[in-house]
């Protein structure tokens, strides 16, 4: 299997980072350059039409994108360590936080990047400074929300470690990077204390 993945992208991190937690080999990882366009080349667009990565290219050729269906198709390849739930019960409620983590922290990080930062600005046109800002705002009542749920918690969807922290995890560092966002700084000690506690495992260094 080949994975198409881009340096400093948080969706392929999400996968990399799976593939790191369950200790997963053998994938060969292929490097998208994003700066300089290669998602947006005939080549990509014919294993993504929409010129996003991740994406995995199985070993029969056909090609699996959105980071959660690939970690899904990953989940059921490798089951253990457990990621994603092990019975109907907590694949449910797992997918819910994770859902909730990816439509309201990931997105409005990842839109307030896209539509603020000039780095982003040759991938994300036209660029609409206000509604980047916007969602800038609405990140901080998502990390209000997660802060709150980490202080009942130890982890996002519960007692233990799943997908659903890969992708608050993935989210926060793209946002302390591009949007210097800290979550100590602005009052979400519980989301700090979570965030630097997640950094220390060994498949959150970047791979
Ligand atoms: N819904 C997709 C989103 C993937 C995505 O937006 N990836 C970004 C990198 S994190 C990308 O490929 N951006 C290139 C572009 O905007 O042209 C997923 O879950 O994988």
């Amino acid at each position: 299997m080949k994975l198409y993945t881009s340096t400093f992208a948080p969706n392929p991190r999400r996968v990399t980072m799976f593939i790191a937690e369950k200790g997963i080999t053998g994938i060969e990882q292929v490097m998208i350059d994003l700066a300089a366009l290669e998602n947006r080349s005939d080549a990509y667009l014919a294993k993504n039409p929409f010129g996003r990565v991740p994406a995995l290219e199985l070993d029969d050729g056909r090609v699996l994108s959105e980071t959660r269906a690939i970690c899904t198709y990953l989940e059921g390849l490798q089951p253990q360590p457990n990621l994603m739930g092990e019975d109907i019960e907590e694949r449910a409620f797992i997918e819910m936080a994770d859902r909730r983590v990816e439509l309201h922290l990931f997105a409005t990080i990842a839109n307030c990047v896209r539509h603020t930062h000039p780095g982003l600005a040759q991938l994300e046109q036209p660029q609409f400074a206000d509604f980047g800002a916007s969602q800038g705002e609405k990140m901080r009542e998502a990390a209000r929300w997660l802060d709150e749920e980490l202080g009942r918690h130890a982890y996002v969807a519960g007692e233990r470690f799943t997908i659903a922290d890969i992708t608050a995890y993935c989210a926060l560092e793209f946002g302390r990077g591009l949007m210097k966002f800290k979550p100590g700084a602005e009052g979400f000690t519980h989301l700090q204390a979570w965030r630097d506690r997640i950094a220390e495992r060994p498949a959150a260094s970047r791979n």
